[in-house]
């Protein structure tokens, strides 16, 4: 079938490399400490899961050609999802996919990689409308495969304004990818967006849950067969793994900051109401909120709609703009470190397959997935940190996010 063809673009090329000396140096029990618990430690028995990765690889799915289509059809906003080919066959109308943040990194990969197939229309969401057009064209991706629109996350307002215009584009919304973020790691005083968040959790996840919410509407009116949401987020929200791990740790703690409005002035900046702000931890922390809504939305919507609500770690991507904050010794030391000693490395290019296939693969249908990858690229549903996974902790980060959007 046409569905099933998606995959072409998916086929992997990482060449699969030995287990790294590093990650062999780690005992097989670890224990690490709980904050806040009588308990102690919790001990993480699963090694390849605390280094994230599966000891199990699914290969077979993936060992498709890669297969790039020249003049991609126009986008349809016909009702049905099929229109009927001159043979008389069904085939599947291109889909829409909305990607946040696809000027550069992963999204621009991903987005790049969907347009290719000639099967999706990306609309890439974007802050510098002049830098996204650039970042297309460079990227090489065919005129009509794409259409830029902007999207500022550090304003509630230009979210609002990006779904209107959206909506008057009249096209479907059949995927929809919260990828933009931005990390501030070298910040010790918090900055924040035109509505008085602090700048990381006001981009990466209070923006996103605004989209996020105003776009269901769109994504419970689409007829394409396989209707997703897709919010990207990290290995290093997760403490139950070793780069989690690395200080200074994700915690949202009471969620007591969140509930002030992270507006710094009146109280804190941190979600957890610590009075000192750290950039890396609200960065952190904005990745376990993304983690957490990705599955109140399952819990929410899923049964309902049919749609997909999924995360993923697309791996460490260490050359992308993300770093750009962040020191130059950094900058240079953190890519051969990614790539030689933890073996977590990824190019963007891979990264960018990755995410296209939690948007098109056939396969990952599955909904309240956080999706990983082995050094051979086979796919894995990867575990969540207690913190990342804690439903009274993602439904209370979901009401307190309502009520700062303005939607309770
Ligand atoms: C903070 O520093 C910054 O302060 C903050 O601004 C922000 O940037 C934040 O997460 C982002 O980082 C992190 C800093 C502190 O870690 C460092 O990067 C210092 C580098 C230390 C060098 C280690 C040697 C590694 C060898 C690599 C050689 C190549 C060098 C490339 C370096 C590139 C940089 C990445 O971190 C610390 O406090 C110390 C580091 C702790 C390690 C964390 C592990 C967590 C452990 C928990 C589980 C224990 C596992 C034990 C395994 C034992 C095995 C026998
Ligand atoms: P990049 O910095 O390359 O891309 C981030 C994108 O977000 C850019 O397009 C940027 O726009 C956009 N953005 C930033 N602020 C805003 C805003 N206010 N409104 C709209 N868009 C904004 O980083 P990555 O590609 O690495 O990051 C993409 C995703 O991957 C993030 O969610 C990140 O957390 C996640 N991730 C990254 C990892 C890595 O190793 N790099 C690892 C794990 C997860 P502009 O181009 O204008 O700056
Ligand atoms: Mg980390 C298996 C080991 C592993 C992986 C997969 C990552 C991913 N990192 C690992 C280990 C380590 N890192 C170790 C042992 C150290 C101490 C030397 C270390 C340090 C480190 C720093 C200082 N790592 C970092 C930083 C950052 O500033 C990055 C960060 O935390 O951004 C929030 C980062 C990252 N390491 C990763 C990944 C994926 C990141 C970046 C981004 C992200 O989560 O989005």
């Amino acid at each position: 079938s046409s569905l099933n063809s998606c995959s072409a673009v998916l086929a992997s090329d990482s060449p699969s490399s030995p287990s790294s000396m590093a990650l062999q140096l780690l005992p097989s029990t670890l224990s690490v400490p709980k904050k806040g618990s009588s308990m102690g430690a919790v001990a993480v028995k699963d090694t390849a899961a605390f280094l994230g990765v599966s000891s199990k690889a699914k290969k077979a799915s993936l060992a498709v050609r890669t297969q790039v289509a020249t003049a991609p059809s126009p986008v349809t906003t016909s009702p049905g999802s099929t229109a009927s080919s001159p043979s008389g066959k069904k085939t599947l109308r291109q889909g829409v996919v909305v990607i946040t943040g696809a000027s550069s990194g992963l999204g621009l990969a991903a987005a790049k990689a969907l347009a290719e197939t000639g099967k999706w229309h990306v609309v890439m969401a974007c802050r510098d409308f002049l830098k996204a057009s650039k970042a297309a064209k460079a990227a090489g991706m065919a005129d009509g495969s794409y259409t830029v629109m902007h999207l500022d996350l550090a304003s509630l307002d230009s979210v609002r304004q990006f779904v209107d215009a959206f909506r008057r584009a009249e096209m479907p919304l059949d995927v929809l990818v919260c990828n933009a973020a931005i990390y501030r790691p070298t910040a010790r005083t918090p900055t924040f967006t035109a509505d008085g968040h602090e700048m990381s959790v006001g981009v990466n996840h209070l923006g996103h849950f605004l989209l996020a919410r105003l776009l269901m509407e769109d994504l419970q009116k689409s007829d394409y067969p396989s209707r997703r949401m897709v919010i990207v987020g990290s290995i290093t929200g997760n403490s139950n793994t070793l780069a989690g791990n690395v200080p200074p740790k994700a915690s949202l703690g009471d969620l007591r900051g969140l509930a002030g409005g992270l507006s710094g002035a009146s109280g804190s900046a941190m979600i957890d109401g610590d009075e000192s702000f750290d950039g890396a931890k609200a960065y952190k922390d904005s990745k376990v909120c993304n983690m957490l809504t990705m599955q109140e939305f399952h819990r929410r919507y899923h049964e309902e709609t049919g749609i997909t609500f999924s995360s993923l770690y697309p791996g460490c991507i260490a050359t992308t703009g993300l770093f750009r904050e962040h020191i130059p010794l950094f900058r240079t030391l953190f890519p051969p470190f990614q790539k030689f000693v933890t073996k977590g490395f990824v190019s963007e290019a891979e990264s960018g397959k990755r995410l296209a296939q939690v948007v098109a693969e056939p396969s990952l249908t599955k909904s309240g997935v956080y999706w990983s990858w082995n050094k051979d690229s086979a796919s894995f549903e990867n575990q969540l940190s207690q913190e990342a996974s804690d439903p009274e902790k993602a439904r209370k980060v979901w009401e307190l996010s309502e009520k700062l959007v303005g939607l309770a």
